[in-house]
Parts: structure tokens; sequence; C-alpha cells
């Protein structure tokens, strides 16, 4: 079997309920379709966000780097032989999640021509994965507001509160809104993403001691490497590494110089294979690690549930899988059900992804 095209969508759907955060804001998902045609007629296909303030990507440079450099690099080759793919993108610097993408479309197809999911390809472990809600920047009685709604209507018992980037009192008085409203048994997490001083996460972490906060991702910029590692000893609870760890290199590198303790896996950006290096590192360091978001749309979140269902490190916390709900509409044929906390693997061959082709060229930009 041989990749004998590859094709780049644009496509844009407006958020009903923007995410703000300390790192930007998201209004639109302004995404890439991506689909890798083979000489079979099978078509592996993934959901590309571009996040410029956290990789560079913007949605007309991962259509020009998928178009300009990888899909020349790419067409000729046996989608089975991903160590020469994953070689082949590497020969690029950054684009992660233009790389991560191509990854996972060819998973598809290898998961379409084996007539095997590619979640028992994987590894087969859970049939479900439990999920995680994260809430953006809003006052207080709004988050708890929103975290009690997503409790009664979806099930869902862990809450990730961004935080940073405003007066730090603010923050505290989120995390304290959340834990006297919802009670001790919910799991809650902060995320600054890099918007706190490490003096700044030492401060907050003081000043919520007791509220049972499960641990703290990406406080402040890892490149600030004795701030960060100063905080990593004193902190009693666990700082993962999320922005900071976009490779596994990335990762071996924070974890053996003490810059966190646990790690953020992102299929949008390290797609399948390099996720389960990333994965393997972590296991074998023994640290702890969790199913990041990307304020993925239904595409996106699928591919994320069928990693970190497929694993049994990856399935002991919840994923971050429900913020595809602020989205106003979606491009998959059949929509993602959130039902008592959980979200059920696809059957069927492949990640299990259908697109419904009306709503792609009602959404498409290019256009085409
Ligand atoms: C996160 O964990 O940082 C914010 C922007 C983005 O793309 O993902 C997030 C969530
Ligand atoms: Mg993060």
């Amino acid at each position: 079997m041989k990749i004998e095209r590859i094709v780049a969508i644009p496509y844009e759907i407006p958020y009903v309920r923007p995410l703000k955060f300390a790192s930007g804001e998201v209004t639109t998902a302004d995404h890439v379709l991506l689909r890798i045609h083979t000489d079979t007629g099978i078509v592996g296909v993934a959901d590309i966000p571009p996040r410029p303030y956290t990789y560079g990507e913007t949605q007309a440079s991962i259509v020009s780097v998928i178009n300009g450099i990888f899909a020349p690099a790419l067409i000729g080759m046996d989608p089975f032989n991903r160590q020469s793919v994953q070689q082949t993108l590497r020969r690029t610097v950054h684009n992660n999640t233009a790389k991560g993408a191509v990854d996972i479309a060819l998973w598809d197809v290898i998961g379409h021509a084996t007539g095997a999911s590619v979640w028992s390809l994987l590894g087969g472990y859970a049939p479900s994965m439990r999920v995680s809600h994260m809430l953006g920047f809003k006052e207080p009685e709004l988050l708890l507001e929103e975290a009690q709604r997503f409790g009664s209507e979806y099930g869902v018992t862990t809450f990730k509160l961004k935080v940073g980037r405003r007066p730090i009192a603010l923050d505290i008085e989120a995390c304290h809104v959340l834990r006297e409203g919802l009670g001790e048994d919910v799991q809650i997490y902060l995320d600054a993403n890099r918007g706190w001083t490490a003096n700044e996460a030492i401060e907050v972490l003081r000043r919520t001691e007791g509220l049972g906060l499960a641990f703290l991702e990406e406080p402040c910029d890892a490149k600030e490497a004795m701030g960060r590692r100063r905080l990593v000893e004193r902190s009693t609870i666990p700082i993962f590494g999320d922005e900071s760890v976009p490779t596994a290199g990335d990762a071996s590198r924070e974890l053996l110089s003490g810059g966190c303790d646990g790690i953020c896996i992102k299929t949008a950006r390290t797609g399948f294979t390099e996720s389960q290096e990333v994965l393997g590192l972590s296991t074998g360091l023994g640290v702890d690690v969790y199913m990041g978001n990307q304020i993925d749309t239904q595409i996106g979140t699928i591919a994320t549930v069928v990693f970190g269902a497929a694993h049994e490190a990856t399935s002991r916390r919840a994923g971050e899988l429900s913020n595809f709900l602020d989205m106003a509409d979606d491009l998959l044929a059949e929509p993602l059900v959130i039902r008592d906390g959980r979200i059920e693997v696809p059957e069927g061959p492949g990640v299990g992804a259908a697109i419904d082709e009306e709503k792609l060229a009602h959404y498409r930009v290019d256009g085409a």
C-alpha cells in the first residue's frame, strides 16, 4: 500500500462559549482537516488545531507545511512503515500538530487496512475513558455553576481550572469557591499556561494548601529553570509539564532536570507513535501522566480517547475530553456522547472518526 495524496482542508466553526486562559483565547475553531489517501482507496483522517501561542503554528502555516514539505516527502511511502514516516517528519523542526495529525491519519489507514480498531492495535486496555472538564477564565460563581452543570448533565467529577496572568488572589478565590461548592469527592487541578512566576506559584500553593488540589500544570515558563526546579522540590503536589514537553526529548529533559514530575500527553501534538514514546519514558521513570486537551474538536477528542483508553497508565486519570461541547457544531457524522462521566471507544476499524461531508462543505474556507 502506498500514500497517494495528502489533502489539508482549512475550516472554521465558531464557539458558542469561547475559552479564555493565560496564554490565549479561542473564539473560533480555525482548524485543518487532514486526509491521507492511499492507492487502495483507503483514506485516513485527523484534525489539526493551530495554537500559535504554544507551537507557533497557524492555519495557513499548517496547510503550507503539509502541502509544501510533508506531502511531497511522504507520497509513495507505505503507511505501515511508521518509523520511516517519523524520521521523514522529524527532518522538519517544530510544526508539532501538523506532524501529530499525519501520524494519526496513518494509524487510521492501518486500522482500516487490517480491519482492526486503532485502540486495539495500540494496546486495547479499557473500553472507555473518564472525562475531565476544563474551566476557562470566569467569575468564581460562574465557574462553580459550570462545574455543577457538567456534574449533573454529564456525570463529570474531575475539573481543570485555568489560572495565571491575572491577580493571584482571583485564582486563589476560584480554588476555594470550587472546593467548597463541589465538595471533597470532586478532583480539581490547575493549569497556569506559564502565567505565573515560580514564586507566584509557590505562593498560590501555600494559600490553597488543604484544598486537596490534585496537581499543577505548567505554572511558569520552563526556561526559568532554577525557579521551576525550586518549585518542583518544594511543592507537595506534582508539577506537570505541558507546553514544556511537546516531544519525547523535551519530556526527558524536563523530567531529568527537575522541571516537572508529571507529564501531560496530547495526541494532537505527538500523534500516537510519539505519544507512546512519551508514555514509555514516563512510566519507565515512574511519573504520572494524563491525557490533555488542545481544545480539540470531536475528531481530535476521539483520537485522545482511543490513545488514552488503549493504555493502563493513561487510564488512571481522567482525560480532558469535553471542550468540543462549547462549539456551535462539529464535522463528525455521529456526535460523541459523554455519559456517566465517560466516553466510550468507538467500535469498528480505524480511529473511528467518520466525517459528515455536508458539514465539511459548509465549514471549509478554502473555496473548494
Ligand atoms: C492546556 O492544557 O493548556 C490551552 C490551549 C490549548 O491549545 O490547549 C489548552 C489546554
Ligand atoms: Mg496545559
